[in-house]
């Protein structure tokens, strides 16, 4: 299959394109990425040989039209994805999340083709931290922030497009993943960098949100389960079961991890409107489509944030010219 990763060189889809050229040779690869502060061409360095790239805006209608028409399958990854930015400047969300997403969907009506659209669990808003409840494919959709509202809206226009123009179409709501290739403006990455330039890791408020955290090979594994055996139409939600995790113990793994003292972190200024608690029901994707993820439980995520830990140790320059900067902008929120 020809796959189109729009997004490929950012987080989650560069460790797409280096997963799919490891376990699913039979599959070719374009990758077409605006390569904004957040998109990093030398996070596919390692599989250029294998792959074709084109940077480019998912907006513009012309190109995604070319693209798409040389395509079997569009894996729909690009998008702008940090909550903080969101705060402070909006527009690049609903310009990329949802004018991004309607273009590629004018392509795929126009030439029939098959689109993925990766999407999140914060459309659903948040649980109540002593909420017993899971988000499933039907909790209905209540987004807090600008990005997680735009994200709602492109899902929104998926459905539409699938129920009003027939186009052949899944989409996925996943939790917060972590990993290599994360910028480093995310929480875990931002804690482990932290501590590698002698800063004490920051936490909002105090630190009781809880997040279900999934490593990011078990998210593309998911993926790969629904480009493979995912029926047309339906919503699969991914998740990894860990969400009793919140931010203070996240923090306090890393500490000890990497050889700090447990406390060694400060408080700082909350995020407005802040998500309290998301957990995930996979139990579809599971049974349908018989996907297990390998980092669960607290032993699993311990393992997953080694392996994190040592890649940002072993790639310094990966990361360090970027660092001041990321830091600077929290610190004139009091973060
Ligand atoms: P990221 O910010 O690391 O990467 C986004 C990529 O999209 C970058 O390479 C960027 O250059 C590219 N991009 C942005 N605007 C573009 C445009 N207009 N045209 C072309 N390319 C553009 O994001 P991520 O964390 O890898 O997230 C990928 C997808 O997964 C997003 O759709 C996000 O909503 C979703 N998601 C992320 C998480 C998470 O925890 N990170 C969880 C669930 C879902
Ligand atoms: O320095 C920090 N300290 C802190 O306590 C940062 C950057 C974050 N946090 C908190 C806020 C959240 O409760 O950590 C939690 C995780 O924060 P982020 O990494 O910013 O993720 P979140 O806002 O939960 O959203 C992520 O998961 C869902 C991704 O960025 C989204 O793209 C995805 O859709």
């Amino acid at each position: 299959m020809k796959l189109l990763v729009t997004g490929g060189a950012g987080f989650i889809g560069s460790n797409f394109v280096h997963y799919t050229v490891k376990n699913r040779p039979e599959h070719s690869i374009t990758v077409v990425d605006k390569l904004t502060y957040a998109g990093n061409k030398s996070n596919l360095e390692p599989v250029a040989d294998k792959i074709e790239f084109v940077q480019g805006d998912i907006c513009d209608a012309e190109l995604m039209d070319k693209l798409v028409s040389e395509t079997d399958i569009v894996v729909h990854f690009a998008a702008e994805s940090h909550n903080d930015n969101s705060l402070r400047e909006p527009w690049p969300f609903v310009e990329t999340n949802i004018v991004g997403t309607y273009t590629i969907l004018e392509a795929v009506r126009k030439h029939q083709k098959r689109l993925h659209h990766i999407s999140t669990d914060e459309v659903f808003g948040d649980l109540e931290i002593d909420d017993p409840n899971r988000f499933t494919e039907e909790t209905p959709y209540n987004p807090s922030s600008p990005y997680s509202s735009t994200k709602a809206g492109s899902d929104h226009l998926v459905s539409a497009w699938i129920r009003s123009f027939g186009i052949q179409a899944t989409i996925s709501n996943c939790s917060n993943n972590y990993g290599p290739y994360q910028h480093i403006e995310k929480f875990i990455p931002r804690q482990i960098t932290n501590i590698l330039s002698d800063i004490k890791p920051k936490l909002y408020g105090e630190g009781l949100n809880v997040r279900d955290w999934i490593h990011v090979d078990d998210h593309n594994e998911a993926v790969h389960l629904i480009l493979d055996k995912g029926v047309s139409g339906e919503t699969y939600i991914i998740g990894a079961d860990n969400d009793h995790t919140n931010n203070k113990m996240v923090i306090e793994m890393i500490c000890e991890l990497m050889g700090k003292p447990k406390d060694w972190y400060e408080h700082v200024t909350d995020r407005p409107g802040h998500d309290m608690r998301y957990a995930m029901d996979s139990s579809k994707l599971r049974r349908e489509l018989g996907w297990q993820p390998r980092y669960t439980d607290n032993n699993g995520m311990r393992e997953g944030l080694k392996q994190t830990i040592a890649w940002y140790e072993a790639n310094r320059d990966w990361w360090q010219t970027e660092k001041d900067a990321v830091e600077a902008a929290y610190a004139k929120q009091g973060q």
